[in-house]
């Protein structure tokens, strides 16, 4: 199965976080990571008076159900970056964001699949374009592409 993960970081050596988590990503069982975006720096959205992001989106082959996955990837945040859960959207080291995982619909306590905010941000949609232009989201049947044009937010994502 294919899923698409979004990483963000904006405290520390923010490319060497995402470096870092794209390499413990690869890592986890039975994994394998095929498609990874260029780096972008990226005004921060949401809670505006914090440091600017880092962001990027890979592509990971993988067993793992969308729950297993999720886990897996809060535990990087936890053991590997020792993310503590202070501020909703406020300065992290490492954010990782599962944003699908094949054409799975899932909404519960846990989890939402397709993440619920990923087709109103640039700093999603633009890397994501990167690697997947073509790729359908499975509630609203458009491409990322489509996705990404039809954005007027002014957030700057500028190429790193
Ligand atoms: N959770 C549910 N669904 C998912 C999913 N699809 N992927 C739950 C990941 N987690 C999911 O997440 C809180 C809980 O969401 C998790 O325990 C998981 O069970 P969190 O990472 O602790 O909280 P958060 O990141 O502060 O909140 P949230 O809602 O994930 O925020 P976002 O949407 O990730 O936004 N601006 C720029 N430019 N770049 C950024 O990367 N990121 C944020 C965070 C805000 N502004 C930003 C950026
Ligand atoms: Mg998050």
């Amino acid at each position: 199965m294919d899923a698409y993960i979004a990483l963000g970081s904006n405290m520390g050596d923010r490319e060497l976080n995402l470096l870092r988590a794209v390499a413990e990503i690869g890592r986890l069982p039975d994994c394998k990571v095929t498609a990874l975006s260029s780096f972008y720096e990226t005004s921060p959205v949401g809670v505006t008076d914090q440091p600017a992001f880092y962001n990027a989106v890979l592509r990971l082959h993988t067993a793992f159900s969308p729950h297993e996955l999720l886990e897996r990837l809060l535990r990087i945040e936890t053991n590997v970056f020792g993310r503590a859960r202070t501020t909703h959207w406020g300065p992290r080291r490492i954010d990782l964001d599962l944003l699908l995982h094949g054409a799975a619909i899932i909404s519960d306590d846990r989890l939402t699949v397709p993440h619920p905010r990923m087709s109103e941000r640039r700093f999603v949609l633009q890397p994501l374009c990167d690697i997947a232009p073509d790729l359908l989201h499975p509630v609203s049947g458009k491409s990322i592409a489509e996705l990404l044009g039809a954005l007027t937010s002014d957030e700057t994502v500028t190429r790193i």
